[in-house]
């Protein structure tokens, strides 16, 4: 239903993205797109480029008076560190798309380098984020944060959406946990003084979602699947698993891993637990969506690993770019738009329309069947 196209190298004149898909009448807010941009951008443990960019957002086409219109989105960041002249680089980084980028597309490897970076993240985030308002309008609200850096895992399952959505703003490594936070940015700033780099988990939660979204019926429509997949585009990301057991499903009983189904006159169907995180069969439960995804460290190191000089063959150390040190809250943000983008696309599929007047009607008749059940 929804597309979202990017274009745009790391040193390249700007970064650009394509929305296809939005129906007409959704209000759009640049700031709010903004205030996403600036959240991916900033975080502790950033390279010096966040401070050269703006990462401002400017609106091309498809919406008129603060509202979508039905046609594509083409939105623009303007890179502040346009480099058409940037140096060319002969030591592949291990851990990067470097080597195997030269020899796959017989490329320099500035040019690999330049598309393979992470920095046109930043246009997904504006497109995402218009994907959000979407959401929000149905009262569908995410947030993400970070749980652990290096070796430091913070303690945030007790915290409900909102203290945790609170809390999570004012860490500087978008953490809820305010002792953790201490001691990630103390960590940052060892594996700095080191040159060394690290990396971590963050957790998404989505509340609000209505059962269904998502399907059994083909293994492509599978929400679980489209998720893991939109996670795994985001760079450096290795694990993503779902709901509070994640992983440790594997090792309990079925009797300890399920959730027992229940109802009541107000609730209609709900769940005694939320072990799945929210997903069965592909497709949401309506209780809420846990995801958590693992981000290896950055692979350009200021103390580089050993690597091959491409040109004389023989043994050098890996190129040294100016690096982040730690970008696992800037990826955080970046999964919040892709789970938004892939949530609006299945929304849509499920309540389909041209215009948000549509889209509400089918979403209202759908909510009030599945009440009467
Ligand atoms: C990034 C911009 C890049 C890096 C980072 C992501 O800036 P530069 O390459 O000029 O230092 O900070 O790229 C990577 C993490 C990577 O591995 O390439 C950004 O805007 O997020």
């Amino acid at each position: 239903m929804i597309e979202i196209l990017n274009a745009g190298e790391s040193h390249g004149r700007a970064l650009v993205g394509i929305l296809s898909g939005m129906p007409s009448g959704l209000k759009v807010s640049v700031e709010k797109i903004n205030h996403q941009t600036q959240r991916r951008r900033k975080g502790y443990g950033r390279s010096e480029r966040m401070s050269i960019e703006s990462d401002a957002v400017q609106i091309l086409s498809g919406i008129r008076q603060g509202k979508t219109i039905g046609s594509p989105i083409a939105l623009l960041i303007q890179n502040q560190d346009y480099r058409p002249d940037a140096p060319e680089i002969y030591q592949p980084r291990p851990g990067h798309a470097d080597l195997v980028g030269i020899l796959k597309y017989k490329q320099s490897m500035r040019n690999v380098l330049e598309r393979a970076s992470a920095r046109h993240t930043a246009i997904t985030v504006a497109a995402g984020t218009i994907c959000r308002f979407l959401l929000e309008e149905f009262r569908i609200l995410i947030a993400g944060s970070v749980i652990q850096i290096g070796n430091v895992i913070a303690g945030t399952e007790h915290l409900g959406f909102e203290e945790l959505n609170k809390k999570t703003e004012s860490s500087p490594v978008l953490c809820a946990d305010e002792p953790a936070t201490k001691k990630m940015i103390k960590q940052i700033d060892k594996a700095k003084q080191k040159g060394d780099t690290l990396g971590g988990i963050f957790e998404i939660r989505v509340i609000g979602l209505p059962p269904g979204l998502g399907s059994y019926v083909v293994p492509e429509k599978r929400l679980t699947s489209r998720l893991g997949a939109a996670l795994f585009s985001i760079p450096a990301i290795k694990a993503v698993e779902f709901g509070e057991l994640g992983f440790q499903c594997a090792g309990l009983p079925g009797s300890r891993v399920h959730d027992p189904i229940m109802w009541n006159k107000n609730k209609g169907y709900y769940r005694k637990t939320n072990n799945s995180g929210g997903l069965e069969g592909g497709m949401t439960t309506a209780e809420p969506l846990l995801i958590r995804a693992c981000m290896k460290p950055i692979s350009t190191l200021l103390n580089p690993l050993e690597s091959v000089d491409i040109k004389t063959k023989k043994p050098v150390k890996a190129a040294v770019e100016r690096s982040d040190i730690c970008a696992v809250p800037a990826a955080c943000v970046v999964a919040e738009s892709y789970v938004a983008y892939i949530l609006a696309d299945a929304f849509l599929e499920n309540f389909a329309g041209n215009s948000m007047e549509d889209v509400r009607t089918s979403y209202r008749s759908y909510m009030k069947r599945i009440n009467q059940s």
